[in-house]
């Protein structure tokens, strides 16, 4: 089912008359509410009359987390606090977390656009949908909730954590649809096994997985392991939430409602816009957002646009699935290393479970890359022999994949910490 058929259907141009509209009025909102902003205009000599149609959006100026660190915590809100009604908070790995605020029209905006989300996803009214994202200052659970509540489906608001009790709620309520972190839906997977239980004993038809990046071994390992169909659903605190974009049942890249977030690609290190259809640097406007509206926010995630037409009938448009962080790109003596690429090397090992950690140090001027692997019960041996044999296997296959040389240690099962959160698969200790 397609929620707003108008909208997720419309032509290009009717698209671009929608975004336009509200872009002229977004620039005046913002450059007349926000004074941060209104200087990075004035710098560049721009008014708000300058910016006259979608076509000029490259002439603004960026927004950055900083930006909304620097103006912690209301700073950057552009109504009086008695119309905002809800805050959510992005913690972020240093300094002060990212705040943002909601009107009662935003709040309704997000459930629209988190309703079409489920729908692309297929899901419907009759499904029950247990949300096991954290409920709280992070968007995941209550930006699930209500969107699941507007399409009319069942929520269980089970929020993170208490794997046990998830499964057996599963179990007993019918559960038809997860709704949590890829990584912890395979942790589920795990403890389910552990329990006895067998996947198709449950009523899971699918998956709303998102909030880090995930490549597309780990849905095939999500998929087979859980059979359920794993729908991708990207989304930032900063824009909106979960909701910005999100799969259809084709599974062909992440539809972006951008009636509300207009998406561009740029070179992260230029900063200007790429050629249509090349990888870059995301970068999101709001265009109808009133607590918090937000121009030309770097996201720092790595992705590209499709244009074209998808075949579900929906015209708007996909960004790939993230294939990383412009920033948590690692740099390892020189070569660009990703996490996701670790990933795949070690879904594409029978031996190897995927959950691993990678410790980055300096030893002198040289950069070192300690890799834990997790390795699976039946391959775990007392054997040194044969152990070895297989931490040279790993070795070889990710000095293959990344070029560059990794240490690898292996672990027992089940030994790297996991959380119902967003994992942490970095530690860079490096003091560069
Ligand atoms: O993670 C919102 C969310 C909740 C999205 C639940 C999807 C599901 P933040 O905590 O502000 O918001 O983190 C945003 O997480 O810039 C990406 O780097 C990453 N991220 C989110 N979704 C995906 C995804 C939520 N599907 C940051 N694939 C973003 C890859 C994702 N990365």
């Amino acid at each position: 089912m397609i929620w707003n058929e108008k909208i997720e259907c419309a032509s290009r141009d009717e698209m671009t008359h929608i975004q336009s509209e509200n872009l002229i009025k977004t620039v005046k909102r913002i450059y007349h509410n926000i004074p941060s902003y209104r200087a990075k205009m004035q710098e560049k000599g721009l008014l708000p009359g300058d910016i006259k149609s979608v076509e000029d959006l490259s002439k603004l100026p960026f927004t950055n987390k900083s930006d909304l660190r620097d103006n912690y915590p209301f700073g950057m809100f552009s109504v009086p606090m008695s119309e905002i009604v809800r805050v959510h908070a992005s913690s972020g790995t240093t300094g002060k977390p990212t705040v943002v605020g909601y009107t009662r029209n935003d709040l309704q905006m997000w459930a629209e656009v988190v309703t079409r989300a489920l729908c692309m996803a297929g899901v419907h009214k009759n499904d029950i949908v247990q949300i096991a994202y954290g409920y709280g200052l992070f968007t995941g659970g209550l930006g699930l909730h209500y969107g699941t509540e507007n399409l009319g489906a069942t929520v269980i608001p089970i929020s993170g954590g208490n794997t046990k009790k998830q499964i057996q709620l599963m179990q007993d309520f019918g559960t038809s649809v997860i709704a949590c972190t890829p990584s912890y839906a395979l942790f589920m997977a795990e403890i389910m096994e552990e329990m006895g239980i067998a996947p198709d004993s449950l009523n899971l038809r699918g998956g709303i997985f998102g909030a880090e990046p995930w490549s597309e071994n780990m849905r095939r390992e999500i998929e087979s392991k859980l059979e359920l169909k794993a729908i991708d659903i990207y989304g930032l605190s900063e824009v909106v939430g979960p909701g910005v974009s999100c799969e259809c049942e084709q599974q062909a890249g992440m539809h972006v409602n951008e009636d509300h977030f207009i998406p561009e690609i740029i070179d992260p290190e230029t900063l200007e816009p790429v050629p249509k259809g090349e990888l870059g640097e995301l970068v999101f406007s709001t265009v109808t957002k009133e607590g918090i509206p937000i121009l030309r926010y770097r996201t720092r995630d790595l992705t590209r646009l499709n244009y074209q037409k998808c075949t579900c009938g929906r015209t708007l448009v996909r960004m790939e699935k993230c294939t990383g962080r412009s920033d948590d790109m690692l740099i390892i003596r020189g070569v660009n290393v990703f996490p996701s690429q670790i990933e795949s090397v070690l879904l594409e090992m029978s031996e190897t479970e995927p959950h691993y950690q990678l410790i980055v140090e300096r030893e002198g001027t040289l950069d070192v890359m300690k890799l834990l692997v997790e390795v699976q019960e039946q391959f775990f041996s007392d054997e040194i022999r044969e152990l070895e044999a297989l931490r040279k296997k790993i070795t070889a296959n990710i000095q293959g994949t990344l070029g560059i040389s990794v240490d690898v240690k292996l672990v027992e099962p089940k030994t790297i910490e996991r959380t119902s959160g967003k994992s942490k698969r970095v530690i860079d200790n490096r003091k560069i």
